[in-house]
């Protein structure tokens, strides 16, 4: 059996550094040279992004560095989609992620998404400004398991309670896991609108939503 090893790394390198064209190259060659898709993504890809996590998570790296890494992890995907569907690396599940109502901050959403994604988590994005109404009538639809609210204004944190009664009064508050966070958001005003999970970062994002699929 080839050992893969040092292509992995190189990806996982690539990743850290936000190489998007480079990392597009080595991926291809991995697959060329026969490594399996759901090995690139596990430990090319997700072991690169599980690491500039961690950094980001104790500041030893900042945003432009996750946002870049972020890039080439797209480009990457992009690359490896349509193997990953045909060995039948298909996602867990799906979750469903907006920034609430009154909020236009998206860049902290785009990290929490990305990161779920790397957990092999299907996430539709429903944006920034989100009405209440066009969240319960897309978690109706009951493809999705999760639903994310990001919040990042004291004036807009509120909302998230919001779209919380909102999913109460339509009947389908039981049919989802909410999860909220941004930076305004805490532990406590996470159990005093009665969601289901608070994390402070997309890295512990990923993790927790995950756990609810497994
Ligand atoms: Co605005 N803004 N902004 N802003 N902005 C803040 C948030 C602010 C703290 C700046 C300040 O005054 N110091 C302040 C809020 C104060 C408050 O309410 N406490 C503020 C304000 C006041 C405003 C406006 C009202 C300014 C004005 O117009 N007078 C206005 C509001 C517009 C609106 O939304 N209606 C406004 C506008 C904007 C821009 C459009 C210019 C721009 C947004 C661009 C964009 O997103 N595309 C912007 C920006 C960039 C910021 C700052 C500088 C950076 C935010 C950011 O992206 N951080 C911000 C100050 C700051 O944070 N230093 C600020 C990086 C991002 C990775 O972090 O989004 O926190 P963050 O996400 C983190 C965690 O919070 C968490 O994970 C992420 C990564 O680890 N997380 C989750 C986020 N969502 C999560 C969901 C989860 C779990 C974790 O589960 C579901």
């Amino acid at each position: 059996m080839v050992d893969f090893t040092v292509q992995f790394n190189e990806i996982s390198e690539l990743l850290q550094r936000g190489k998007a064209k480079d990392i597009v190259v080595s991926v291809q060659k991995a697959l060329d040279e026969g490594a399996a898709p759901g090995d690139i993504l596990e430990k090319g890809l997700m072991a690169g992004m599980n690491i500039v996590g961690g950094k980001f998570k104790r500041n030893e790296v900042f945003v432009p560095e996750v946002l870049i890494a972020a890039r080439a992890m797209n480009k990457a995907t992009e690359t490896l989609k349509p193997r990953l569907a045909e060995a039948g690396v298909n996602p867990v599940g799906k979750a469903l992620i907006c920034t609430v109502k009154g909020d236009l901050h998206d860049i902290g959403k785009n990290l929490v998404k990305m990161m779920i994604e790397g957990k092999g988590i299907e996430v539709e994005d429903l944006g920034v400004d989100c009405d209440p109404q066009k969240l319960v009538d897309r978690v109706r639809i009951g493809d999705a398991k999760v639903v994310c609210l990001s919040a990042l204004l004291t004036t807009t944190m509120t909302a998230q309670k919001d779209a919380l009664d909102a999913l109460k009064e339509a009947g389908v508050r039981d049919q989802v896991k909410v999860m909220v966070g941004g930076a305004p958001v805490t532990q406590s005003f996470a159990d005093e609108i009665g969601a289901d999970a608070y994390t402070p970062d997309a890295a512990s994002a990923a993790e927790v939503c995950r756990a609810f699929y497994d």
